[in-house]
């Protein structure tokens, strides 16, 4: 094997640049070389947890079920890149366990509520403020931020660029041979 089986595991608020950061981290990782794979709503929401929505209960399996696959994937040697919510520590922590602490690298996207609110790429804040949406992360559901993840980004103030240039770095140390 020539890299370090890890899953890099972005969590923050919807609207926190969580798909973005991790599409920009798989894309500089593949062209250093590394075999990775991206983990999102896009393939994750829409096939393996369609079934499930954004009560705490399906949020908590969704997150289950993203661990196990994510863990097999570590297996197969791969580095796993992850963007959910994931707004529970308790789950966070499950997953470190499953795969094991030195293979979970906790990324916590820290972007003030008020300018995802702004940015509010599909309307959901407008939609949660008039009522509509009930369970929004960040309004109607709770957001646990992490206590000491593997590194922090500061997305409403950091470019975006130098935050992948950071963080690409740091997980470059971890997961090369
Ligand atoms: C949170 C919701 C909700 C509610 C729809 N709460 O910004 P997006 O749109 O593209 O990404 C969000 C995505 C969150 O799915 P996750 O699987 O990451 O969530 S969790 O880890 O909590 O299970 C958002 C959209 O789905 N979305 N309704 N009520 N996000």
């Amino acid at each position: 094997l020539c890299q370090q089986p890890k899953l890099i595991w972005f969590t923050g608020l919807s609207g926190s640049g969580k798909s973005t950061l991790a599409n920009a981290t798989e894309d500089a990782l593949y062209r250093m070389g590394y075999h990775t794979y991206l983990l999102d709503g896009d393939n994750i929401r829409t096939g393996l947890n369609k079934d499930l929505s954004f009560s705490n209960e399906d949020r908590i399996e969704n997150i289950r079920r993203i661990g196990e696959v994510a863990n097999l994937m570590l297996d197969a040697g791969l580095i796993v890149i992850s963007a959910f919510i994931s707004p529970f520590i308790s789950d966070r922590e499950m997953i470190r366990g499953l795969v094991g602490e030195d293979n979970f690298l906790e990324i916590y996207l820290n972007c003030p509520l008020k300018i995802c609110e702004e940015r509010d790429v599909k309307g959901l804040y407008k939609k949660a403020r008039q009522g509509l949406i009930k369970d929004l992360t960040g309004i109607g559901s709770p957001y646990e931020p992490p206590e000491s993840p593997f590194e922090v980004v500061h997305t409403g103030e950091e470019k975006m660029e130098d935050s992948v240039e950071r963080l690409v770095k740091k997980i470059n140390k971890k997961i090369k041979i």
